[in-house]
């Protein structure tokens, strides 16, 4: 069952449209959704988050039912959840938890283990109950992994937080692994960019579409959890290395986002952002304003970016343009595409070298027609906008990346 509340203040934020999706995670995370229930509320109950006499009607309506778990589309308080549970007699989860168990379930790297394991536990540990261990055991189901994390609920808070400290030493090696591998990347000196967006948008069809990657693309939720790095090569020769990383989703748990910090490095440290946003989704503009809240949250706002409206192609299906008409008003910046049928990718290219084109110097340079293999290097890594022969020298207008500036210095006749 998943339980929602309206809060009466907060004109706006449609409940129905946030249960919808807190019943898509649940089918993620493998749950069968019997029903759902709604309160209208001036504020959550401190004590049960929904009024008690509703909590009592849904709990009769869960015995009746036979549903084993209830899941509120909020973060619960420790106390919330334990008076819930012992009015549900059933297990309690909230979004948060919900979200770390599809999490958990996707997570491939060890990194990613790591940080999941940690921001579980550190979301449980407060809310460990001998009841709620009791139940897991016997029934299994969402909120708890197989192996280690089912081992972990049965022992006692101490043990808890003994591998909580583990655990973050483990995390600190692996990083400093980690930290090594992305300065020996950035010696090439290649600008960053960051696939970034709402979960589901697209970001992983789009990074397979522009690079060949093989990334995993799913209908699924949170599909992608580890970062994906690979070299693009724009038309103008200029190399980027393009990563997709994990998708954002509203009231990202933030436990969630402190764990993902590092991975979201990549993101933070990007030169430039393609922001993948689901247009034929009727909710596109709320996903825009969460994925920005979490770019807020991580420090990477501000950022020049590039909105890649992405899923035009189904839009010519339901015939609703109107609201590309308004994102493209809204961002400069923005490019309307298709990853799966290519539309639009070659202007989204086009925007990637313009944007990225202040990394670039502009330079014009005299080189000596026999000094041919320098002339053949130049078109290799730079982008000749203009040549003129004259006499014994070909003039050459060029947009080079800055770390190829000494290999042709001698030849610079002025910066541009
Ligand atoms: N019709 C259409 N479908 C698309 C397009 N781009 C992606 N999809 C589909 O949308 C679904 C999600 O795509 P992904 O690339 O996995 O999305 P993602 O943003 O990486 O999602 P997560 O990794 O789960 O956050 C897949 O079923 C894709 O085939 C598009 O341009 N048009
Ligand atoms: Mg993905």
């Amino acid at each position: 069952m998943l339980v929602g509340v309206e809060l009466k203040s907060h004109n706006g934020a449609n409940p129905r449209e946030s249960l919808d999706e807190l019943g898509e995670l649940a089918v993620t995370a493998g749950g069968t959704v019997i029903g759902d229930g709604v309160q209208k509320l001036e504020a959550p109950n401190p004590a049960t988050y929904i009024g008690k006499g509703k909590a009592d009607e849904f709990a009769k309506y869960c015995r009746e039912q036979d549903i084993d778990t209830v899941i509120f589309d909020d973060e619960l308080t420790p106390a919330q959840s334990r008076n819930l549970e012992r009015i549900f007699n059933c297990k309690i989860l909230d979004r948060t938890a919900l979200i770390l168990d599809i999490f958990a379930r996707r997570a491939r790297t060890r990194e990613g283990k790591l940080q999941i394991e940690l921001a579980q536990l550190q979301h449980l540990l407060p809310r460990l109950t001998r009841f709620w261990g009791h139940l897991s055991r016997q029934k299994g189901g969402i909120g708890m992994r197989g192996g280690e994390g089912e081992s972990q609920l049965e022992v006692d808070r101490r043990k808890v937080s003994e591998r909580i400290d583990r655990l973050e030493r483990d995390l600190n090696q692996v990083r400093q692994q980690r930290g090594i591998q992305r300065s020996a990347r950035q010696r090439n000196n290649w600008p960053l960019a960051s696939i970034v967006g709402y979960t589901n948008a697209g970001k992983s069809t789009l990074l397979n579409k522009l690079t060949g990657a093989g990334v995993l693309a799913e209908d699924i939720l949170f599909a992608t959890l580890d970062p994906t790095t690979r070299r693009l090569r724009l038309p103008t020769n200029q190399n980027v290395l393009l990563t997709d990383t994990v998708g954002f989703i509203r009231k990202l748990p933030h436990g969630l986002v402190e764990a993902f910090k590092a991975t979201l490095e990549e993101v933070v440290q990007a030169d430039l952002l393609l922001h993948v946003v689901d247009v034929s989704h009727p909710l596109a503009e709320e996903q825009i304003e969460a994925v920005d809240a979490v770019l807020r949250e991580i420090g990477a706002a501000g950022k020049s970016t590039i909105m890649v409206l992405n899923k035009v192609d189904r839009l010519k299906d339901n015939g609703s343009g109107a609201i590309l008409k308004r994102l493209e008003e809204r961002h400069p910046h923005s490019v309307a595409v298709s990853a799966t049928t290519g539309e639009g990718i070659e202007a989204l290219l086009n925007e990637i070298g313009t944007q990225l084109r202040p990394k670039r110097e502009f330079l014009e340079l005299k080189v000596p027609h026999e000094a041919s293999a320098v002339i053949a290097r130049l078109h290799k890594v730079g982008q000749v906008i203009e040549r003129k022969y004259t006499g014994k020298t070909a003039k050459f207008k060029v947009r080079l990346p800055p770390h190829h500036h000494d290999e042709f210095a001698r030849y610079v006749v002025k910066e541009l």
